[in-house]
């Protein structure tokens, strides 16, 4: 494939997407151009020396990720600048790579009476993480992260499970206060439900409960969590101007393990989404980490102003760029959008993000545009 039927490829893929999201054309624009910036800088890096290169080869045995290629990274003086250069040039510019399947939709709840009805079926399906990169994936509804569960405090709520994985599974409501009997821990509060069995779940979401929380296996949970049993439980206040204002809200559930290695929403770089915004805009952004590790995730650019702690508002917002977010944890955070661009938004343990080949894992963008 020549470079103009790559970057033709490129352009449709991001269009595809940018239907997704909304992002414009001019979008696109902004990207090539900070894009061939961020290159010369790179070029100019690489030229310097190969400490950085002996750094990632000796992490890069921590990876599991299919673009960490240790024959390649164990023998680094066989690569040349260029061939290295391109690597990463051509991963940057195939963001944001088209992937099957698409986690964290909201699922409309069907109403039974007053209560909101939400079906869910845990099954095994085969997840492209990255583009071409599949792995086995346990999924509620067939997409990582599940559909987003998206209630008001207040609210009835009935949440049916029915199990088609060859094994035990249950859910937590990681973060609700609900009755003992629907807390989904096994031969704590409820025998396991066994495959090819259904259980409900049903409670009324509290109020003083509002905010961003999760729900996710409890049953062999550091293999099924992982593998993709995990979603946003997401409490609206019943009065909206009990909590800051925002213009658009993303969420963000952060994840290690088995199906991808590092990802973002279950997808790893260039298979994750960008973040967009208007100038001006306030962004409101509820990281979750289903994952085994603290990420400290880290956006270029502008501050992030830390407004909730698992989904509990706090008493002084404070601002940084570089949050750490530990497995469990639900942060949420305001971005103002007052710069203009593509920025780096991407998880700070080096080896989460890059190899020698390139970004991969928890990396995305946030694009600020007109
Ligand atoms: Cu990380």
């Amino acid at each position: 494939m020549s470079s103009h039927d790559q970057m033709t490829t490129n352009r449709r893929q991001f269009l595809w997407l940018a239907g997704l999201t909304g992002v414009s054309a001019a979008s696109l624009s902004l990207l090539n151009f900070v894009i061939g910036d961020h290159n010369e800088e790179t070029r100019t890096r690489n030229a310097e020396g190969t400490a950085t290169a002996e750094a990632e080869q000796s992490s890069s045995e921590h990876d599991h990720t299919p673009t960490s290629n240790t024959s390649a990274a164990s023998t680094p003086s066989a690569e040349s600048a260029e061939d290295m250069d391109a690597l990463h040039e051509a991963g940057v510019k195939s963001f944001p790579a088209a992937t099957e399947g698409l986690g964290g939709q909201p699922l409309a709840p069907v109403m039974d009476g007053n209560v909101k009805v939400f079906n869910l079926e845990a099954s095994v399906v085969s997840w492209e993480y990255a583009p071409g990169q599949y792995a086995e994936a346990f999924a509620y509804n067939g997409v990582v992260p599940g559909p987003e569960i998206r209630v008001t405090e207040g609210d009835q709520v009935r949440v049916v499970l029915t199990n088609n994985l060859p094994e035990s599974t249950v859910i937590h409501f990681h973060g609700l206060m609900l009755p003992n009997s629907m807390d989904g821990v096994p031969f704590i509060t409820q025998p396991p439900i066994k495959p090819g069995e259904t259980f409900t779940y049903e409670f009324t979401a509290r109020p003083g409960n509002a905010g961003s929380h999760m729900y996710h296996s409890h049953h062999n949970a550091a293999e099924q969590v992982t593998k993709g049993l995990l979603g946003a439980f997401i409490v609206e206040p019943a009065d909206p101007s009990t909590r800051p204002a925002f213009d658009r809200e993303y969420t963000i559930i952060l994840n290690d393990g088995p199906i991808g290695g590092y990802t973002l929403n279950g997808k790893s770089f260039p298979a994750t989404q960008p973040l967009t915004a208007k100038l001006g805009e306030r962004v409101l952004v509820r990281f979750m980490n289903e994952g085994l590790m603290i990420h400290p995730m880290h956006l270029h650019g502008m501050p992030m102003t830390v407004i909730a702690n698992d989904g509990y508002l706090l008493p002084q917002p404070y601002m940084l760029d570089t949050l750490n977010i530990a497995p469990g944890q639900r942060i949420d955070v305001l971005i103002d959008a007052t710069e203009l661009g593509v920025w780096a938004f991407h998880c700070h343990i080096l080896s989460h993000a890059e190899s020698r080949h390139g970004m991969f894992g928890m990396v995305t963008v946030l694009i600020v545009e007109e």
